[in-house]
């Protein structure tokens, strides 16, 4: 039986990566952790760990169900989990459809066996790994706003010497009422 690593996600688009990655270097030290790359950075909805292909289906079939409206994200918050050594960027008000998707998302992942490791979903997306000391965050006051209208299914392997995150299939979210 083949499996994956497999995780739900929202993706960021390219310019804001490359926005934060500057912003990044120009407000963290550079022993502060091992920066994740511009195109790995990304906000995770539900991780399923390996799975194999037949629940990978399953999961991909119910996620094509999921009838809901998009919704805007700010990114306005930061903070230091130094257990799992991540530095984070997230949002002090994560709207409702964010929490609903994810939500939902884990629910189905843990009735096909997939065991979330966080007993609740916080928003984040990982902007550091590796960072177990002290870290001086930036005084709030950042801001930028995603603008979300699909989501995705990604694999992650490592190879020689690197994490990949591949897209392996995109769901789009309706367009909010009034727009
Ligand atoms: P993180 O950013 O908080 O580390 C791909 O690995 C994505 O799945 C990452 O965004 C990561 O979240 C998340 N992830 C990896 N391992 C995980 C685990 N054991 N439990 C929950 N999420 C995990």
């Amino acid at each position: 039986m083949t499996t994956q690593r497999l995780f739900f996600a929202l993706e960021l688009p390219a310019p804001l990566q490359q926005e934060l990655v500057r912003w990044r270097a120009e407000n963290f030290a550079e022993d502060a952790g091992r920066p994740i790359a511009a195109a790995n950075l990304h906000l995770t909805l539900a991780f399923l760990g390996e799975v194999s292909d037949e629940t990978s289906l399953r999961l991909q079939q119910l996620a094509g169900r999921i009838s809901q409206p998009g919704f805007a994200i700010d990114l306005d918050d930061a903070g230091h989990w130094p257990r799992p050594g991540v530095v984070w960027l997230g949002c002090q008000r994560p709207p409702r459809g964010l929490l609903q998707l994810a939500n939902l998302l884990r629910a189905q992942a843990a009735r096909h066996g997939c065991a979330q490791s966080a007993p609740s979903f916080h928003p984040h997306v990982t902007l550091l790994r590796n960072a177990a000391h002290k870290v001086a965050l930036p005084p709030r006051g950042f801001h930028w706003r995603l603008d979300v209208s699909h989501f995705v299914l990604c694999s992650s392997r490592f190879e020689k010497g690197q994490t990949r995150y591949q897209v392996l299939a995109r769901w789009p979210l309706s367009t909010p009422k009034g727009d």
